[in-house]
């Protein structure tokens, strides 16, 4: 696939934002004053930046509870991420929600969920509303191989084959939930695509590999805004972090350090990088300048965050279900 150097540019950027807002959070979590569980995606930017690269701004996506890089890849706002983070009245769930219920409606994200699966039937949901509207948009569904052992996934899958829905399901195969193993919690390689393919389109990819992820994307992307229905991509990645918290704070003894170091090698920041590197689409002082601008980025964010007000007490009852 040929893409513009802009495009290609635009995709590292992403990916480097992410990752250094990560580095950043990790950095500042043990000073206790983020008082939310933060689940990093080290490691899975690709898929993130990857999808997001293929929508419009009107598209949707649900997200889950490792979602900052889902957020920012749609567009979501860096200074109302970290204030969320803070708990802070300018978070982007104005301080109620933390690290694994970010939203920012205005770029079409409609929430992150820390109940596992959770985000499965919203996205597939907004799927039936866009086609019921008859709108061209798409709804994108980011969600784990943890989630992939839910029921609520073959059921909404089942849903969007019958009404060939706009939905694209983003299997981010990170091989963990939590501690335990993919191959201790599903019974064979492919049982995420036992759908006959003329029903659902389904595609595995290298999650660390930016391109393909987006090519994939691109073609589900296609085929759901010209009425094809329902597409099912496998991005096949890796956690580098654990799996909740800072570095210091993974449970010890689930997983080898040569693994860990296998598939740091194999950073889908770093090869892109060097990917265009080595094709003169990029060069060291461009990539500099990158550098520069995410940290003026970060430092504004973090400080924005910390001079902003939490929410008044009084407010407590507001923004909640009531009958
Ligand atoms: C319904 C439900 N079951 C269990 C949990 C506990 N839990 C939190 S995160 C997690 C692992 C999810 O794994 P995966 O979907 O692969 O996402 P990852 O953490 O690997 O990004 C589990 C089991 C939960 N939050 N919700
Ligand atoms: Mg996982």
């Amino acid at each position: 696939m040929k893409l513009p150097p802009k495009v290609l540019h635009n995709l590292l950027f992403e990916m480097m934002r992410i990752r250094r807002v990560q580095l950043a959070i990790e950095s500042r979590y043990s000073e206790n004053e983020m008082q939310t569980p933060v689940h990093l995606c080290i490691g899975q930017e690709a898929v993130a930046v990857g999808v997001c690269a293929s929508l419009k701004k009107n598209d949707y996506i649900s997200s889950n509870h490792r979602g900052h890089g889902h957020y920012l890849a749609k567009g979501g706002n860096l200074r109302t991420l970290i204030a969320e983070l803070y708990g802070r009245e300018s978070g982007c769930s104005k301080g109620r929600g933390g690290s694994m219920h970010l939203a920012d409606t205005a770029v079409g994200h409609y929430g992150s969920s820390s109940i596992v699966g959770g985000g499965i039937p919203v996205g597939t949901g907004m799927g039936l509303a866009i086609k019921m509207q008859k709108k061209k948009n798409v709804s994108v569904i980011f969600f784990g191989d943890g989630a992939a052992d839910e029921g609520v996934l073959y059921e909404s899958i089942n849903f969007a084959v019958l009404k060939k829905l706009p939905v694209i399901f983003i299997l981010e195969n990170n091989q963990y939930s939590v501690c335990s193993h993919i191959s201790r919690r599903q019974a064979g390689d492919n049982v995420f695509h036992a759908m006959p393919a003329k029903h659902l389109m389904t595609k595995t990819v290298n999650g660390n590999d930016v391109l393909q992820v987006y090519d994939a994307v691109n073609k589900a992307v296609f085929r759901a805004r010209t009425g094809g229905g329902p597409s099912f991509i496998e991005c096949q990645t890796y956690r580098v972090r654990g799996h909740a918290g800072c570095e210091a704070q993974d449970i010890a003894g689930y997983r080898t350090d040569g693994e860990i170091e296998y598939w740091k090698k194999l950073c889908p920041v770093a090869s892109f990088q060097k990917k265009l590197l080595k094709s003169k689409i990029i060069d060291q002082s461009e990539l500099n300048k990158m550098e520069s601008k995410i940290a003026i980025q970060i430092k504004d964010a973090f400080d924005f965050a910390i001079r902003s007000p939490f929410p008044a007490p009084e407010t407590l009852p507001l923004y909640l279900f009531d009958e």
